[in-house]
């Protein structure tokens, strides 16, 4: 039996995220964290809100909420999003908890007492009617380049130019609209990653398995220009985790939090404590101190490309640079996008699908396969309503849904609601059998190394092995001259009914589950021995007609949705 410790990209809290986001990174780590439980191995999935920084103050002050009250409130929605969409996490935390505030003033005050932290003054905008210093995105004014009006301090929206607030003519507060801004010094702490950069530098080296999209990022960020920078690790925001040395005050950072990119990966550390303090775990050191056996553990992080040069360098300088037996990640999966119709995906402007609006229309399992099988692995990938439709059609209802619904049909109608009795196996069942037990074995090998579409295909590919075996045997022909053979055949067609909600349930939780329930049995073992798993149900076990496992979209439907999805979420 194997650890599994695997975490998701923790979502902005800053609204509800689209299926862009879903795909590149909870979704296929909950795949991943299904897949290892039905295999037997322990699991601890965890995933959290990723609430300090900029885009939340902005959120909540766009709410017109207090941030904290913003942030409780939408960490609960995204909470009953995740579970509607069957994420399996063992815990869904909140980077501002009181565990992650703490365990970020730690590695600050450790980092500074190894000399990885350096002292540097800036200047910056600060705003007198305010009150504050202004983050970038706090100031607009007209941009230099084009005279658009409210160009932000990051970037003019109009030209797309980048910017830098002291660029901008008569620039302002967007809090206040306070005019007298002025330029000040101020002191900030830099995380000295460029000390890192050799140790790092081995240590991405030493992960060839990893997948080239992950390791090409990091090679770049080390190698590109002057190599691996130093990285700013404070801003001034009241929203966050306040500047400290462990327990001890940080002279001169008394007003200032740590940047949101410092505190949000050390909350996968915090969540296991967040998940012990709930009750739902009594040891977190088990998987994260490899003084306190975490070296057994596997480490797993699943996350969008975006997130790389973060995972596979920042969190790792805090992690090494603290000199403490922390766990380090042994693998990262990374994704590249996922467009939406023929655009991109974009919260800011509200385009696509958002995960709120997909369980609206239909039920998790059909946006599950369809993202999953389509997965942004080696390319970006494209949502498109047409390709919805057809791959959910012919997928899960022409090869799955009308499988289970055939086979269980013609039983009732011609034996019972019963697996029959029936005769011998023949040489057309032991090809069966061996053509599952390949086809098994790719799945697994898929699953294994997180080829999330080739797993899908090799599981679509064991779908479709019933399928044919019907059509040939064809036991609705068979009946007339041997009944006998027909039940055998249905009997086998029953066990294949079971054998694919047990090893579809990565994929489809729920379709998984309701098939079980049909086939009135919970035995879900992984099928380690095929011909066993496929004699299961024995003759006279009791079974009903499941309902519709999967439905068809009309085309109606889809246009509908197409219309209904092709504006601007507002
Ligand atoms: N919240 C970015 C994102 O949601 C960021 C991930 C943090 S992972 C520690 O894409
Ligand atoms: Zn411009």
């Amino acid at each position: 039996m194997t650890r599994h410790l695997i975490t998701s990209a923790i979502p902005y809290i800053n609204g509800i995220k689209h299926l862009g986001n879903l795909v590149g990174s909870q979704l296929p780590a909950d795949l991943y964290a299904r897949y290892q439980r039905a295999r037997g191995n322990e699991v601890l999935f965890l995933c959290a809100t990723d609430e300090h920084g900029t885009p939340a103050e902005l959120a909540a002050a766009k709410a017109g909420q207090p941030v904290a009250e913003y942030c409780a409130e939408m960490h609960k929605i995204q909470s009953e999003i995740a579970d509607g969409f069957r994420l399996s996490f063992d815990h869904f935390g909140r980077s501002s908890s009181e565990q992650n505030k703490a365990l970020t003033q730690h590695f600050a005050g450790v980092l500074a007492a190894n000399d990885l932290i350096r002292e540097v003054s800036e200047t910056q905008m600060y705003s007198p009617s305010d009150g504050r210093y202004l983050p970038d995105r706090y100031i607009e004014g007209t941009c230099p380049n084009c005279g658009f009006e409210s160009a932000r301090g990051d970037q003019c929206d109009n030209c797309t130019k980048q910017l830098d607030p002291v660029d901008l003519i008569n620039p302002y507060s967007t809090i206040s609209g306070a005019t007298d801004l002025e330029m000040r010094e101020t002191k900030h702490l830099y995380l000295r990653q460029s000390q890192m950069k050799d140790q790092l530098d081995a240590w991405i080296d030493s992960k060839a398995d990893w997948p080239v999209l992950t390791t090409s990022i990091a090679k770049k960020w080390l190698h590109d220009g002057d190599g691996l920078q130093d990285r700013g690790i404070t801003r001034d925001l009241e929203w966050g985790v306040p500047v400290k040395k462990g327990d001890a005050d940080w002279p001169g950072m008394e007003d200032k939090v740590f940047y949101v990119w410092f505190d949000a990966p050390i909350e996968y550390i915090a969540c296991s404590q967040e998940w012990v303090d709930a009750g739902k775990g009594d040891n977190w050191q088990r998987w994260w101190r490899t003084d306190a056996g975490a070296d057994d553990v596997r480490y797993t992080q699943f996350m969008g490309k975006d997130n790389v040069p973060f995972h596979t360098l920042s969190f790792p300088s805090t992690i090494l640079g603290s000199g403490e037996p922390w766990k380090l990640v042994d693998y990262i999966k990374s994704f590249n996008y996922l467009n939406y119709e023929g655009g991109q995906f974009s919260t800011s402007r509200g385009r696509g699908v958002f995960m709120d609006q997909a369980l609206e229309i239909l039920p998790a399992d059909y946006w599950r396969w369809w993202l999953l099988s389509h997965a942004p692995e080696s390319s970006d990938s494209e949502f498109t309503w047409e390709n919805f439709q057809s791959s959910v059609n012919k997928d899960l209802a022409d090869v799955l849904g009308n499988f289970a619904s055939r086979v269980t049909k013609f039983c009732r109608s011609k034996f019972s609601e019963a697996v029959p009795e029936g005769g011998e196996m023949g040489a057309r069942e032991a090809k069966l059998f061996a053509d599952i037990e390949a086809g098994l074995q790719d799945y697994e090998a898929q699953m294994e190394a997180m080829e999330v579409r080739k797993s899908a295909a090799a599981l679509r590919a064991l779908w479709v092995m019933g399928n044919e075996y019907l059509q040939e045997v064809a036991p609705w022909s068979t009946i007339k001259e041997d009944p006998a053979q027909a039940a055998l055949q249905i009997r086998l067609g029953l066990n294949l009914i079971r054998f694919y909600a047990v090893i579809s349930s990565p994929f489809i939780p729920d379709a998984s589950a309701s098939l079980l329930t049909s086939m009135q049995t919970q035995e879900q073992a992984w099928p380690d021995d095929v011909a066993m798993a496929l004699t299961a149900l024995p003759a006279g076990h009791a079974f009903t007609v499941p309902e519709v496992t999967f439905r068809k979209i009309t085309d109606a439907e889809r246009e509908d949705w197409q219309t209904r999805f092709a504006g601007i979420r507002t």
